[in-house]
């Protein structure tokens, strides 16, 4: 059997050993290599000859080139035929020479590889030392007797396929290649370091114990530390390692020439009472899955790139991060040690795949496939041991129930007693420290939280491991499907999450979109764009972050439901530290009250000091006296510079309504003749064919509003249509919307105009707004009326007939939107608004929005979705202007309030573009000015939306008003 079907782990390797700092010399063999792609596995040693190029290691030769990457969910694309591979199985041979100083000790010297995909063979100056698998894990060989001083040369034989791919069925891009670093290492003379560093939150002592090589030192200075490999040492008082003060410790194991540097945490976590906790607490995680994704580079990760993921993270209140779905490049570890991060470390093991065959032959069930699990599982232990930062070891995602995994996880727990094991899928929970499900509704939340969940079938005859599971706390492995515009409902899982003790928190999937830029290109490719004929599509475009690393406004909404630090308020203003460890002494309160969006009080609070899950009491300000909307912020704000954030860089915020002083009565007087009621001040004057009204011209025969204040608009008619988002869709056509819309005619509606009334008080047009097909309808009515300097719209709908479905018509329960579109000029292309921003929101995804002025272009409204879909609404609207570069347009007001989308090109153009590069600007600016919108939920994998836009009569009014050329108020707010 060839050595990448068989199943051996690998071949020549050393033990596996914890990644260390060593002082040991060593040859950076990263660069330019010599490089050629073979359709099958060649035969003979990689010969270097004409006909080869160049590729950069660490990296993947799809993105630099060479043949395409390839994307499914599930589905291998390969056949189903363990262990072997088609015998297309791209090869790609990589060469490259390297010198060795005369000086250099090549004697016992290693050749590591931090990760190669997927199975890879070895030759030193043509001798063949040996093969490995196991993608993302290291793999070292001795090479040291095959080494020369001056020039050498070192060839690697990459399989895309073998038996570790199926192993390796993780949802994201196949990318074959070294994608991880290649070092010659000096001989290691300290083989292995293993840190035991733990704290006593009773005493505040700490224990150090160092286990490695027989003569060596370990020596912490801070501490006064010099100890003997073995010896454990009692320290009095350490400050404690969490996620929340990431406190390390700079330590040294010596022996004579070789010293490794280390950090070290000490931290305890146990399970206490069925809750696991570090430090004497039950933590709670804030977190999120990542994997490793670069828009240009895809798996060969920049440390800079991994840092600006972590200093991301922590800058949205992210404590928490599981590294789907296998362990990371080892930087990441050492950042998440030093920034403050939990960790839940995955194997890199998922045979996914295997639902093909309704898992018959599923490797984690076979005892055959135990060593190479096993291997994979200790070449991640071993790795990544000395890290604080992670306190769970995953044992797998998405593997179903196999034996193998009581294999890994016992090793494990003898290995490494002093942390938790974790996986998911085997519902018996029999391997795992925690229960845990994907993507549950909140009801079944709820349920696991008050522990009267039903009994899952794996365990209905299995008394003693149902007694188990129930003991068990529980972890949101995966929720919130961020695909495209979402997840909505953030908020929602979070208040369970926090409300029952046994729920610890989850992780949302997921950190970034995986859309790859290729050489040249300016769209992000995702599956399906090679014209593969089996691929997952968009599905890993379903991320907090854009491809590039922009935050998404889901991530900003994870953010704000995610505070640490809550703000209730206005009367008592009270500050609750939701917290595990820390106070808030780090933060300071500042305060402003706006008038209408414009600041007129600013202050700071001094805030006391609230110990963790505990609340203080704060005054609060007083705001000056106005019958115009008032409202108060309070912001805690980072008081000093971070490792991740600069002073000043928002932590949380609260948004009250100020109650004002009882207003004098003439005040009282003044608003009341605010309010637009009462007779309309303007008469309707017919001239031929057109009706005018206030700053109105209609046609007479159709009653379409032609012009506004003399602006020329077009097309101001009912609208319940948006471009369905991912979410809309979801999973197979499972618990989406889209197609009972698109049953109910929605994105097919046409419009009867049945009466145009000239009336005393204005004008009334009455309409059918019904689809194509069928037989339901609404009844609209937009009655227009004009008072002094405003043109009033109010629209009343009716549903007519079959929304409820019959033996033929489908139900249709939802609609996207209720509201009005029109057509405005191009040059109406300047946005102020005053309410919810700066960012979109929508119904169950608006925690973030905070009422303000904001100001911005039509193009800067839009969010740059990989897939363009429903995007850009901004809430809250309670009034907003479109003007051109001089200042004319329009204002739009809400009575009180309304959702504005604006763009340049039209819903139907947004729902059928694939790609950002498919919308092209036309020549005019399409507004929606909506009542509502259907939430957003998280439906592309996961439960329906509960934010419905029911089916039901509305009536929502709008007023219009031209805007003439003024000065800009000093207190807009730009979004940045
Ligand atoms: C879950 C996977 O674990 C994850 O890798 C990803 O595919 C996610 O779904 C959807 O994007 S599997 C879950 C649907 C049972």
């Amino acid at each position: 059997m060839r050595y990448f079907e068989d199943l051996s782990p690998s071949t020549g390797g050393r033990e596996p050993r914890a990644w260390l700092r060593s002082s040991r010399p060593r040859i950076d063999l990263n660069g330019s290599w010599s490089f050629k792609l073979w359709d099958g596995a060649p035969d003979g040693i990689p010969t270097v000859d004409e006909s080869w190029g160049a590729l950069t290691v660490p990296g993947h030769w799809v993105l630099q080139g060479h043949e395409r990457p390839r994307y499914t969910n599930t589905a291998f694309p390969f056949p189903i035929d363990p262990p072997y591979t088609p015998d297309a199985n791209p090869t790609g041979d990589h060469v490259r020479t390297f010198d060795v100083p005369e000086y250099w000790p090549v004697d016992g010297a290693v050749l590591r590889f931090e990760g190669v995909d997927s199975c890879f063979k070895v030759w030193v100056n043509g001798i063949e030392v040996g093969t490995a698998k196991g993608s993302r894990l290291p793999s070292e060989f001795v090479v040291g007797e095959h080494l020369r001083p001056g020039r050498n040369l070192l060839a690697v034989r990459v399989h895309q396929w073998s038996s570790g791919s199926y192993l390796e069925d993780q949802d994201m891009w196949w990318l074959p290649g070294i994608f991880r670093d290649v070092t010659l290492l000096a001989r290691p003379l300290i083989d292995d370091v293993f840190v035991h560093a733990s704290y006593d939150h009773l005493t505040g002592a700490g224990t150090l114990r160092v286990e490695t090589v027989p003569d060596a030192v370990v020596r912490v200075p801070e501490l006064g530390i010099v100890a003997a490999p073995g010896e454990s040492v009692a320290i009095d008082a350490v400050e404690p390692w969490s996620a929340e003060e990431p406190r390390l410790y700079d330590a040294t194991v010596d022996v004579p020439g070789e010293t490794v540097e280390l950090r070290i945490g000490f931290r305890t976590v146990a399970m206490v009472d069925g809750l696991f906790t570090a430090n004497g607490r039950p933590l709670f995680f804030r977190g999120v899955n990542r994997h490793e994704h670069d828009e240009r580079r895809g798996r060969a990760m920049t440390v800079e790139a991994m840092r600006q993921d972590l200093v991301l993270m922590k800058q949205h209140n992210v404590n928490a991060v599981r590294t789907a779905h296998y362990p990371p490049h080892p930087a990441f570890l050492d950042l998440c040690d030093e920034l403050g991060l939990w960790v839940i470390d995955e194997c890199d093991i998922e045979t996914h795949g295997f639902i093909y065959t309704d898992w018959r032959g599923n490797p984690a069930d076979d005892p055959d496939w135990a060593p190479m699990m096993l291997d994979r599982m200790r070449r991640m232990v071993e790795r990544d041991k000395n890290h604080p930062s992670v306190v769970i070891w995953s044992l797998a995602n998405e593997s179903h129930r196999g034996r193998n995994f009581g294999t890994l996880a016992a090793w494990t727990r003898e290995r490494d007693p002093d942390r938790a094991v974790f996986y998911e899928r085997d519902r018996t929970y029999e391997f795992s420290d925690f229960y845990s499900l994907m993507y549950p509704p909140l009801e079944d939340l709820e349920a696991i939280g008050t522990r009267t969940e039903d009994v899952p079938d794996e365990t209905a005859d299995r008394p003693d491991l149902e007694a188990r599971r129930r003991a068990l706390p529980f972890i949101l492995a995966e929720y919130a499907h961020a695909m495209g515009n979402g997840p909505g409902g953030l908020a929602d899982y979070q208040r369970i999450l926090e409300h029952y003790p046994r729920l610890q928190g989850g992780f949302v999937w997921e950190w970034i979109d995986h859309g790859l830029l290729l050489p040249g290109a300016t769209d992000h490719v995702y599956g399906g764009d090679f014209g593969e004929r089996l691929h997952g599509a968009n599905f890993c475009i379903d991320g907090l972050l854009f491809p590039d690393r922009t935050p998404s406004p889901g991530l900003l909404e994870y953010k704000k439901v995610l505070e640490p630090i809550r703000i209730t308020g206005p009367d008592p203003l009270t500050v609750h530290n939701h917290r595990t460890f820390t106070g808030v002494d780090d933060l300071t309160l500042v305060w402003s009250i706006t008038t209408d969006g414009t600041e007129v009080a600013s202050g700071h609070l001094e805030a006391p000091d609230i110990s963790p899950g505990r609340s203080a009491d704060l005054p609060t300000p007083a705001a000056p006296f106005s019958t115009d909307e008032q409202l108060l912020t309070v912001r805690a704000v980072l008081a000093k510079d971070t490792a991740w954030a600069a002073a000043g860089h928002e932590v949380a915020w609260a948004q009250f309504p100020v109650e004002p002083p009882a207003a004098p009565a003439a005040a009282e007087a003044a608003e009341a003749a605010s309010v637009l009621e009462g007779s309309p001040t303007a008469v309707l004057l017919e001239d031929g064919e057109v009706l005018r009204l206030g700053g109105g011209e209609f046609d007479r025969a159709t009653g379409q509003l032609t012009r506004l204040f003399g602006h020329q608009v077009d097309g101001l008619v009912l609208d319940l249509w948006r471009a369905p988002t991912d979410n809309d869709n979801g999973q197979g056509g499972r618990n989406g919307v889209t197609q009972e819309w698109r049953a109910a005619g929605l994105d097919r509606l046409l419009h009867r105009v049945e009466s145009v009334e000239v009336q005393d008080d204005g004008l009334l047009v009455r309409a059918r707004v019904a689809p194509e097909g069928l037989g339901l309808a609404v009844r609209t009515t937009y009655r227009w009326r004009a008072y002094d300097d405003q043109l009033q719209l109010t629209v009343d709908v009716q549903p007519e007939g079959e929304w409820a479905g019959t033996a033929v018509t489908p139900r249709c329960g939802s609609w996207p939107r209720v509201g009005v579109r029109m057509t405005l000029p191009r040059t109406l292309e300047n946005v102020q608004w005053y309410g919810g921003g700066p960012g979109e929101s929508y119904a169950d995804s608006r925690e973030t929005a905070r009422v303000g002025r904001y100001e911005c272009t039509v193009d800067e409204l839009q969010t740059p979705y990989v897939v363009p879909q429903e995007n850009g609404a901004r809430t809250d609207v309670r009034w907003a202007e479109l003007t051109d570069a001089d200042g004319n347009g329009l204002r739009v007001t809400g009575a009180p309030l309304f959702q504005l989308t604006a763009r340049r090109w039209t819903t139907e153009d947004l729902e059928t573009a694939r790609h950002r590069s498919d919308l092209t600007p036309r020549d005019h600016i399409y507004v929606n000015l909506d009542l509502a919108q259907n939430g957003l939920g998280s439906a592309s994998c996961g439960p329906p939306t509960r934010d419905s836009l029911q089916v039901a009569p509305y009536t929502y009014t709008l007023g219009f008003h031209a805007v003439k050329p003024r000065s800009a108020g000093p207190e807009d707010h730009q979004i940045p």
